[in-house]
């Protein structure tokens, strides 16, 4: 019997459109010799749908979804779509294709674990660590990883005290700097400020996203990235770069072809590579990650590594640079990849039934 698999999409996020884009892609690829697919729309108002999809194609299913994501399909609740769908019998697991502050954030992979499913990617706790930069950047410092100087404000803090605040940035980062909302994907709300009047304006757009910002000195240097993937043992690919030909990424320039902007392997001697990839290992288990994530660094003129951050639900085209990483390092196709990251997910859900959750009754 085939294994259904739940391809859940869309979103309340600013990001529903990627979301969209890369449903396409995984719809497309997927071995349906292998899989039953089952595609999950979750519009922007946060309702479910899950249209009756049977005997179409993933891609031509897919197609249709993005035309018409309700498909005649009634929009219901999380729960009764849920229920519907996953007490159907069989072999199931969960493909979580959505960003932001709902999906990965934890939230969505606390109901998959209430409802005893497999999901693939990281789990509650590294799902929450890895969206919230400011948290992550705390757990990365305890482990010793050497990162970019940065600060957070809270907006309580700024409210409180603004001149203390600026002072604080001022002296401890100065400019050039970025302002980031701390727990936001993408590029979005964030500003690259060269002095006080930037900082101010930079400080007041992130507020409208989050009400907890970091903000971080600008590092020259070179953008290099690591695929990671595995549970308790997890493996690196070789590093990819990301090459800069803009200052600072917008949103949109971010997304538009990215194969322009990758080399990989990175053009780095070999203890480099060899210290990129240990180190990405050191973050992955650091944040406790599970299943897959793209940890990136800066690389300065003097050869030093900085982490920049770990992305657990990285691009995920056949164009990204996580699943070309996995190519160029060990031939793994797109394909067999979501293959690889599923079977993963099916290891953590075993392991997790074996755990015990009271003591033997010694009476
Ligand atoms: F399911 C995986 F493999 F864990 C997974 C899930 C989500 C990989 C990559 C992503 N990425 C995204 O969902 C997104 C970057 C397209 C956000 Cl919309």
């Amino acid at each position: 019997m085939k294994t259904k698999l739940y391809v859940l999409y869309g979103g309340k996020s600013v990001e529903h459109e990627i979301s969209l884009k890369t449903a396409r892609t995984v719809l497309g690829a997927v071995d349906e010799s292998k899989f039953e697919l089952h595609p999950i729309y979750i519009a922007r108002d946060g309702r479910w749908c899950a249209p009756d999809t049977e005997g179409l194609p993933g891609v031509e299913a897919a197609e249709r979804l993005v035309a018409e994501p309700t498909h005649g399909s009634e929009a219901a609740s999380i729960g009764d779509v849920l229920l519907r769908k996953l007490s159907l019998p069989g072999k199931k697991v969960v493909l979580p294709l959505i960003h932001g502050s709902f999906g990965e954030d934890g939230t969505l992979q606390g109901l998959l674990e209430m409802l005893n499913v497999p999901y693939v990617g990281n789990g509650v706790l590294s799902a929450a660590l890895t969206l919230d930069k400011a948290m992550s950047k705390q757990m990365l410092a305890q482990a010793g990883i050497r990162q970019v100087e940065h600060l957070v404000i809270l907006r309580g803090q700024w409210l409180a005290d603004e001149t203390r605040c600026l002072s604080a940035l001022e002296d401890g980062i100065g400019y050039p700097c970025y302002v980031k909302p701390s727990s936001l994907g993408s590029s979005i709300g964030i500003s690259r400020c060269d002095d006080r009047s930037e900082l101010l304006a930079g400080i007041a757009e992130a507020f409208q996203y989050d009400a907890k910002l970091v903000v971080e000195r600008e590092l020259p240097g070179r953008e290099i990235q690591v695929a990671v993937m595995g549970n308790e043992e997890p493996i690196a690919s070789l590093p990819g770069e990301f090459i800069h030909d803009h200052r600072f990424f917008d949103f949109t320039s971010k997304y538009s072809d990215p194969r322009l902007r990758m080399s990989i392997p990175a053009e780095l001697s070999e203890a480099l590579t060899g210290q990129v990839r240990s180190l990405a290992l050191q973050a992955y288990r650091a944040l406790g990650c599970e299943g897959l994530a793209r940890v990136d660094f800066f690389l300065d003129r003097d050869g030093l590594l900085y982490l920049n951050e770990i992305n657990a639900l990285p691009g995920f085209t056949s164009a990204s640079m996580y699943p070309v990483m996995w190519e160029r390092t060990d031939g793994t196709t797109y394909a067999a990849l979501i293959e690889r990251l599923i079977e993963y997910a099916f290891a953590r859900h075993e392991a997790r039934q074996s755990l015990r959750y009271e003591r033997h009754a010694t009476c």
